[in-house]
C-alpha cells in the first residue's frame, strides 16, 4: 500500500492582488482530487483548509511589498501542518496563490532534514519565482517562494528557512518570464532553469529525464510544485498570469507520468488555481487530471514502454 495522500486545503490570497485564488482548495474538492486518488488505489485523508495564525504588525522595507503579516502568518501555519503531514505520508497542498510554497516546501525541508535525505525541488511554472522580498517590483511575494527555498537573504520577515536547497537540486521547468533582478540571481547560483526554447528544441521528456536521474543518484526526496501557469491559457485559463507559449495537454500528461514512473516525488503543491477565472471548471478539472497522472493513472498499462 503507498502513503496515504494527504490533502492540505491552503486558500492563500495574500501573495498577489487578484482575488480568487482562495475558491482553490473548494474547487479541487468539487473537481473530484480525492475520488481520483481513491479510484487509483491510494489512501486519502483530507485534513481540511488551514487557516493563518494571529498577525503582527510588520512591514517591509521594500514600499512595493503588500500583505506581508499575512503572508508570514500563513507560511508558519503551512509549514508546520506540512512537516506534520509529510511525517505522515504524501502531502498534497491545495492553494491558494504560489506564496504557499514558501510554507509547503519549509515543512516538507525540514522533515527531510529530520530524515536525513536530500530534498530536490521541481517548480513547474511559467515564472522564475525568484525575487527576494527587496528584489520584487510587483511587491506580490508568490513571485519569491524559489529564493527563499533556495536561502536567499532578504527574507527577515520570516522565519530561515530550515533547510535550504542548494542550487544544483533545484529544477525550473517550462519557464518563459524571467525579471532582471531574478535573471541575475539565478545566473549567479546556477540554478536549472529548462526554458521554453529549451523544451521545443530538445522535447519535453529528455531535461526531465536528466534531472530526475540526478534525484535518484543522490538518494533524494523530490518535491513538485504545479503553477497552473506552466500550461498554456488555451488549455489553462483559470489563472491571474497567463504568459502566452506554454505547455501542452499531452506535453502535460507526459511530465506527470514519467514523475509517476521515476517513484522519486514525494509532496506536491497546486498553486495558483483561480477558479472565478475558470470556464465551467475545466482548468481545475485538468488539474485534477494531471495529479492522476502523477499518481498513476495510464490509458493502457503494459510491463515496458517499448515498442522493439
Ligand atoms: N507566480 N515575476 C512577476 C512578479 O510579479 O514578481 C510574476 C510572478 C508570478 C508568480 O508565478 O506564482
Ligand atoms: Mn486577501
Ligand atoms: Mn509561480
Ligand atoms: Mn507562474
Amino acid at each position: 500500500m503507498s502513503l496515504p495522500r494527504i490533502l492540505i486545503g491552503a486558500p492563500i490570497d495574500s501573495g498577489q492582488r487578484r482575488a480568487g485564488c482562495l475558491m482553490g482548495p473548494a474547487a479541487y474538492r468539487v473537481a473530484g482530487i480525492a475520488q481520483a486518488l481513491a479510484d487509483l488505489g491510494h489512501g486519502v485523508e483530507d485534513r481540511g483548509d488551514l487557516a493563518p495564525g494571529p498577525l503582527s504588525a510588520i512591514h517591509s522595507p521594500n514600499p512595493a511589498v503588500h500583505s506581508l503579516a499575512e503572508t508570514v502568518a500563513w507560511t508558519r501555519a503551512l509549514a508546520a501542518a506540512g512537516q506534520a503531514a509529510m511525517a505522515a505520508g504524501f502531502p498534497i497542498f491545495m492553494g491558494g496563490d504560489h506564496s504557499l510554497s514558501l510554507g509547503s516546501v519549509a515543512g516538507v525541508a525540514a522533515q527531510a532534514a529530520a530524515v536525513g535525505r536530500p530534498l530536490f525541488v521541481l517548480w513547474l511554472d511559467a515564472h522564475s519565482d525568484f525575487h527576494t522580498p527587496l528584489t520584487t517590483t510587483s511587491g506580490n511575494l508568490h513571485g519569491t517562494p524559489l529564493a527563499y527555498i533556495a536561502g536567499e537573504p532578504g527574507f527577515d520577515a520570516f522565519a530561515p528557512f530550515p533547510a535550504p536547497v542548494p542550487a544544483d537540486r533545484i529544477c525550473l521547468y517550462g519557464i518563459r518570464s524571467i525579471d532582471p533582478a531574478e535573471y541575475a540571481t539565478m545566473l549567479a547560483r546556477q540554478v536549472t532553469v529548462v526554458d521554453m526554447r529549451d523544451i521545443d528544441e530538445s522535447g519535453i521528456v529528455a531535461p526531465l529525464r536528466a534531472f530526475l536521474d540526478r534525484v535518484r543518484a543522490a538518494g533524494g526526496m523530490l518535491h513538485v510544485s504545479l503553477d497552473v501557469d506552466f500550461l498554456d491559457p488555451g488549455i489553462a485559463p483559470a489563472v491571474g498570469t497567463t504568459v502566452p507559449g506554454g505547455i501542452t495537454f499531452r506535453e502535460a500528461h507526459l511530465v506527470m507520468e514519467h514523475l509517476h514512473d521515476s517513484g522519486l516525488v514525494t509532496s506536491l503543491d497546486l498553486v495558483e488555481l483561480n477558479p472565478f477565472l475558470d470556464e465551467r471548471g475545466r482548468t481545475a478539472k485538468l488539474m485534477v487530471d494531471l495529479v492522476g497522472s502523477l499518481m498513476g493513472r495510464k490509458v493502457f498499462d503494459r510491463p515496458t514502454r517499448s515498442f522493439g
